[in-house]
């Protein structure tokens, strides 16, 4: 039985020896350890043996089956490592090129500096106030202290959306021209006191090499009892100086907003020449960025606010001039075209 068990033993070494595939090598463990193969067949008839020559049959039986599986599993790996050698060689597949370069997004610059100015009046204790850019005429205009005959409402400034509005008993809707019709949506949810940033898109029907149908504003609004234009000037100054650096002065010029009375445009100490007079502030040192005011009563009013009890500052910045004046960028249709090679340098 001895050299039955020595005979089993090279004659399946001998055959795994010249398997070329994996149904060879797995008929060899069938025909040699499976249940009905040779070693089984051998340990069955171990039972007729004296005791002593069972145990010596059982160690060599049990080394021959080690032996068996080990040369088992090197032709597996044998026969694995040839079949990738000849699919390597097959594909021609050079394994030395170079990969391909992933270029990694980021954010755009007209959202990074969004955000950037939210997250500074969030400092000053703002909140963010979101709403609809399909707006009624009502909140867009109206409400805005916007008279019906006043230019802004124009056709030719704003995009109307739903010209059966009087047959379907709604409003006029227009795409807001400004995020102010939140401030209307914000004062009309809420008791004041009320101090929140608006950013979001805005269209405009205009085009040119300053002007996009669409653009991004950040909006604010603070009103409580006792605001003055004091506060206003502080709260703007402080932003300033956060956004464009400590050295950033502040100018504030009478101008006119129907939604606010006073209203003041603001000045920037120019952020390339430091106000000395260059190309770009065409030598006045001053770059408007901002349009600001105490909120007009009338607006209040629309609000459910009462203009005896509270008064409010308001103001509105466009995002991509302040973009543009940030990173000196001098070509408005850069921010829209989206071309990976400009946007990855921000
Ligand atoms: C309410 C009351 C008042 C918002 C204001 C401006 C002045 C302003 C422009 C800046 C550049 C628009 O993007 S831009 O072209 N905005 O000059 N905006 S005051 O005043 C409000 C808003 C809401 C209830």
């Amino acid at each position: 039985m001895s050299d039955k068990l020595d005979g089993l033993w090279a004659a399946a070494k001998a055959e795994l020896d010249v398997a070329t595939t994996k149904d060879a090598v797995e008929a060899v463990r069938v025909k040699y350890t499976g249940k009905k193969g040779a070693l089984s067949a051998i340990l069955g008839g171990m039972g007729k043996l004296a005791p002593e020559e069972r145990k010596a049959l059982g160690e060599q039986a049990n080394k021959v089956k080690a032996q068996l599986e080990a040369a088992l599993e090197q032709a597996a790996v044998r026969l694995e490592e040839a079949a990738l050698e000849a699919e390597l060689a097959g594909a021609k597949l050079d394994v030395t090129l170079p990969g391909r370069h992933v270029r990694l997004g980021r954010r755009h610059p007209v959202s990074q500096t969004l955000d950037d100015i939210v997250a500074t009046f969030a400092r000053l204790g703002f909140d963010v106030a979101q709403g609809p850019e399909i707006e009624l005429d009502w909140f867009n205009f109206e409400a805005l202290n916007v008279p019906a005959d006043h230019p802004a409402r124009d056709m030719q400034d704003t995009f109307y959306v739903d010209a059966q509005w009087l047959a379907k008993g709604v409003g006029p809707t227009v795409l807001r021209t400004h995020t102010s019709p939140v401030q209307i949506r914000t004062m009309l949810a809420q008791k004041p006191p009320v101090r929140a940033v608006m950013p979001g898109r805005v269209y405009r029907k205009d085009s040119d090499q300053t002007h996009t149908p669409m653009f991004h504003q950040v909006e604010g609004l603070y009103v409580d009892r006792h605001v003055t234009f004091a506060e206003l000037k502080g709260t703007l100054d402080a932003f300033a100086k956060a956004f464009f650096g400590a050295k950033a002065k502040t100018r504030f010029r009478p101008s006119f907003f129907p939604f606010t009375e006073p209203s003041a445009e603001v000045d920037v100490s120019c952020v390339f020449c430091g106000g000395k007079g260059c190309r770009v502030c065409k030598q006045s040192g001053w770059i408007e960025v901002l349009g600001s005011g105490l909120v007009h009563p009338n607006v209040l009013k629309h609000a459910s606010y009462d203009p005896a009890e509270v008064t409010g500052f308001a103001f509105g910045m466009g995002i991509e001039r302040l973009t543009m004046l940030r990173y000196g960028i001098d070509d408005l249709r850069t921010m829209f075209e989206n071309d990976a090679r400009f946007l990855a340098q921000f």
